[in-house]
């Protein structure tokens, strides 16, 4: 047990135990007087029993809360008729039907936890998913009490001219001593998850939007002052993300006002309050001079994601937060769709998988291992997780796959009729499906119920005589915690065969009639399934999988030979991208077994680049993807042990030879792709080619130091500039001081930048990034309050595989002690930052015993937060 004997040992809260709330809140009525030091909330609930027949208490979650006043129907609530306990204001004989006032003091300056009311940076700011409103007043914090919402805000006028609510602003006012009040009424019904505000000195970019019935949507976007210039991508983004809601979903937005603010302190990316979305400035703001590419991108990306809860997650929303993938993985699915339209669907698809990959899997196979759907949890941040969000993504892909779009599309038709204003389960989503396409989705629920990553084995066999060819497909997954036994589950696998000249075959089966069809779905829905095609005159090679078809591991028993095939033939994106990813990914693991550096290409690789290199046809962004080796954390995935020293050896040696075989081809891409700024996709993918091409150059040829040192000093834009400035401070061996105080020096007003500034340090392979790091900890810039930051610096250093697993475990032992400081502003972003020692089990004995001890330390900390303790607990638990 890990809790100390003086605390109890927090709840376990179990999705079985699920039970419909006693009480209904139909209306919430605030007035919230804005003091940073100290203040005040007025709420007016008025709260219905539901069942006659029920007198228990009834029990309101508040945390952190000073109650001065309390008042049942407007008489004072004597004090033997309610009790303060733990988290919970309890009535002890409630009415059926009443209203209750209470009045509350809250310190948002205090409030270094992000979640709830909390001021920074001179704004007042809310973030209440999961269960942060409980920290603002008394309430039934749980997603299915859904209520109509009205807020009054009063606030100084003059340090906080701007005060803003959910939905219509119905009326404002002045009053004494220099203060302003804002009423604000939101007619939709909505849990207090979805409530926000926001109070302070913002600028505002106004915009509109007129919905296919003809409503105008004013579209106002909130920020400093000094960032209105830098709003145009959001704004732009929204709009097209409103358009292609209602051209794939036929949904329209619903009221007359869309509200973003930017601020620089938040713990996650962004949130979908009702009508007043508050986002991280990260992904608002963008200047050419000061955001990349990968910037620009993650904008629309995240933008697309808020505006798309406004159905998928609010106007349906979640009966409990085991449901929490009904509206993240369904709203990742419908982002990364609405990017695949605006931008190139086969990179699209190679980035979401890669993220996939890079966070889903590992911890699909270690310690932190959940379903979709989680059965228990102790602290519901803790599932704010890439397997609820991008495998619940993949889950939901592959209804759509098999059902097809318009089947998909009928189903979702029926689940927003079904559920509008309802608070559901993943249950009603599948039923809906099922509904309006009478197919039977009843296999497809162990995809939320079981957790960890099938294994595919595929076997092939061709047989000449009859002119068969056979394709057997097998399924395995291994116990993760608390699930030892595992079942088959429906793997869609999208495939073709390929003849030896390259063509696509038409396929036929013996059972299936609809001859000739050149791409099949699998359905692989038991153990082991063996699948015959007919009239297969040559050997075919076949590419399985396709568009990765199925979140799961494919072992094709290839060798290089198909592999090369595929990554010249194969017309699939996906595919062909996955082909070259294998060659290289052998020629690191053979290098890494054999310890001999990887310092020659093998024939077929070298093959499949030259012809990569030699194609100006290919989209640049996409031939950048296939000219890009597997991550160092990628290869490591597929070894029994995680050799960190040798894969980081082998990969550079290999990009080293990549570097030199093709020296003329890199140096011409170089010069050849060399534009004016624009910001256009193809302007941007010719800048990742190009900074590609650089990296390459720079690995085998230290004379493209200056050239480096050129790009750093002359760029327009901070796609160029950033890439040369991370080439030179991620040098083994050069002397880099120079650089990094002039960037310091431009950048040091622009906090997103300066954020790159220390994620850039933090992630050099060098012997001494450690050192650097503990003294950048010193920085005046450096604050701990501000999660980006710590994000940036000690989240970088966690994945800075070389430097954070050095076999002393030094990086171990610094992580550890940060988080244990970290614990007790931000117990969150504390918990988010253990993920990399979580790992132990992946690593050799030596290190092994070193990340448990940097673990056992920490879970000995007195007063650690529930956060913190579930993830230790679990972490630390024997496989
Ligand atoms: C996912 C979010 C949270 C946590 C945003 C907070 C959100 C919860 C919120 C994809 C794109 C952008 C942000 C997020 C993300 C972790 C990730 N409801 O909208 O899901
Ligand atoms: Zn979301």
């Amino acid at each position: 047990m890990i809790a100390p004997a003086h605390s109890p040992a927090p709840p376990v809260i179990h999705r079985e135990d699920y039970r419909p709330p006693r009480f209904v809140i139909d209306s919430v009525d605030l007035d919230i007087h804005l003091d940073p030091e100290l203040t005040q909330v007025r709420a007016r609930l008025h709260l219905r029993r539901q069942s006659e027949a029920d007198d228990q208490p009834l029990r309101l979650c508040g945390e952190g809360l000073a109650l001065l006043e309390i008042r049942q129907d407007g008489q004072p609530l004597p004090k033997d008729q309610y009790r303060l306990e733990e988290g919970v204001l309890l009535l002890l004989h409630p009415p059926r039907d009443f209203v209750l006032e209470t009045l509350v003091q809250i310190r948002p300056i205090a409030n270094t936890a992000l979640s709830g009311l909390y001021f920074a940076n001179g704004h007042f700011i809310t973030q209440c998913e999961a269960e942060g409103f409980r920290r603002i007043t008394y309430y039934l914090d749980r997603p299915d009490v859904l209520a109509r919402f009205t807020a009054t805000l009063h606030a100084e006028q003059c340090p906080y001219p701007v005060l803003l609510a959910n939905g219509n602003r119905v009326a404002a006012g002045q009053e004494a001593d220099g203060w302003h009040w804002v009423r604000w009424e939101d007619p939709f019904p909505k849990p207090c998850y979805l409530f926000a505000l926001v109070a302070g000195d913002l600028g505002c970019v106004r915009d509109h939007f007129r919905t296919a019935s003809g409503r105008e949507v004013a579209l106002e976007i909130y920020v400093e002052a000094h960032h209105l210039d830098a709003c145009a991508q959001a704004m732009d983004a929204l709009q097209r993300a409103m358009a292609w809601d209602e051209r794939v979903y036929g949904r329209e937005y619903d009221l007359d006002r869309y509200m973003i603010v930017a601020t620089d302190t938040f713990n996650m990316g962004a949130m979908e309050n009702k009508g007043l979305n508050i986002f991280n400035s990260k992904y608002v703001l963008a200047r050419p001079e000061t955001a990349t590419d990968t910037d620009y991108q993650g904008i629309e990306s995240v933008i697309a994601h808020e505006y798309f809860h406004n159905w998928t997650g609010n106007r349906v929303t979640l009966r409990d937060w085991f449901q929490l993938s009904l509206k993240e993985g369904l709203t990742v699915f419908r982002d990364q769709e609405f990017s695949a339209d605006e931008n190139s669907r086969g990179v699209q698809r190679i980035g979401d998988v890669r993220r996939l990959r890079a966070a889903q899997f590992p911890e699909d196979a270690g310690p932190l291992a959940h379903p979709v759907r989680p059965d228990a949890y102790i602290e519901i941040n803790n599932f704010y997780t890439a397997t609820v969000y991008e495998k619940g993504a993949e889950v939901v892909r592959m209804i759509h796959t098999v059902l097809g779009a318009a089947a998909f599309r009928q189903g979702m038709d029926l689940y927003f009729a079904r559920h509008d204003g309802q608070a559901v389960t993943i249950e009603d989503f599948l039923a809906a499906m099922e509904g309006a396409t009478g197919r039977d989705l009843a296999a497809f629920r162990l995809w939320y119920s079981q957790a960890g990553t099938p294994v595919v084995h595929a076997a092939g066999r061709y047989d000449p005589a009859q002119r068969r060819y056979s394709l057997t497909l097998r399924q395995e997954t291994a116990p993760t915690p608390g699930q030892p036994e595992k079942r088959p589950l429906p793997i869609p696998v999208r495939m073709a065969l390929f003849s030896p000249a390259g063509q696509a075959m038409p396929l036929r089966g013996q059972e299936e009639d609809e001859a000739g069809d050149r791409e099949r779905i699998l359905m692989l829905d038991t153990a082991e399934q063996t699948w015959n095609f007919t009239e297969v005159g040559e050997p075919p090679i076949p590419s399985l999988l396709r568009g990765f078809s199925a979140p799961v591991r494919l072992e094709t028993g290839f060798g290089d030979a198909q592999r090369a095939f595929l990554a010249s033939h194969d017309d699939d994106p996906f595919n062909r991208w996955e082909a070259m990813q294998g060659l290289a990914l052998q020629a690191l693991l053979a290098a890494i077994d054999q310890s001999h550096g990887a310092g020659v290409l093998p024939e077929l690789l070298h093959g499949a680049l030259a012809a990569v290199l030699s194609d100006a046809q290919m989209d640049p962004a996409y031939r950048a993807e296939l000219l890009t080796l597997p991550s160092e954390d990628y290869v490591g995935e597929q070894m029994a042990v995680i050799d960190v020293e040798g894969i980081h050896c082998a990969r550079e040696a290999l990009r080293r030879a990549m570097g030199s075989a093709f020296g003329e081809q890199w140096a011409a891409d170089y010069e050849s792709l060399a534009f004016p700024y624009s910001r256009d996709g193809i302007s941007s993918g010719r800048r990742r080619l190009r900074n590609l091409a650089l990296a390459y150059l720079l690995a085998s040829d230290a004379s493209y130091l200056d050239r480096t040192r050129q790009q750093y000093q002359q760029a327009d834009n901070m796609t160029d500039h950033l890439a040369a400035f991370s080439l030179l401070v991620h040098q083994p061996d050069a002397d880099v001081s120079d650089i990094l105080a002039d960037f310091y020096q431009r950048w040091q007003q622009h906090p997103l930048v300066i954020d790159k500034w220390f994620a850039i340090q933090a992630s050099a392979p060098r012997p001494d990034t450690l050192a650097k790091v503990q003294a950048l900890l010193q920085h005046p810039a450096f604050d701990w309050r501000t999660p980006n930051r710590v994000r940036a610096l000690l989240g970088s250093l966690g994945a800075n595989a070389t430097v954070f697993h050095a076999a002393d475990g030094s990086g171990y032992a610094f992580l550890a002690a940060q988080i244990r400081h970290l614990d007790e502003l931000n117990p969150q972003i504390a918990a988010r930052l253990v993920t990399p020692l979580s790992r132990w089990q992946r690593y050799d004995a030596q290190r092994q015993g070193l990340m448990r001890q940097a673990l056992e330390d920490l879970a000995g900390k007195a007063n650690l937060s529930r956060d913190l303790g579930e993830v230790l607990e679990k972490s630390l638990k024997l496989a």
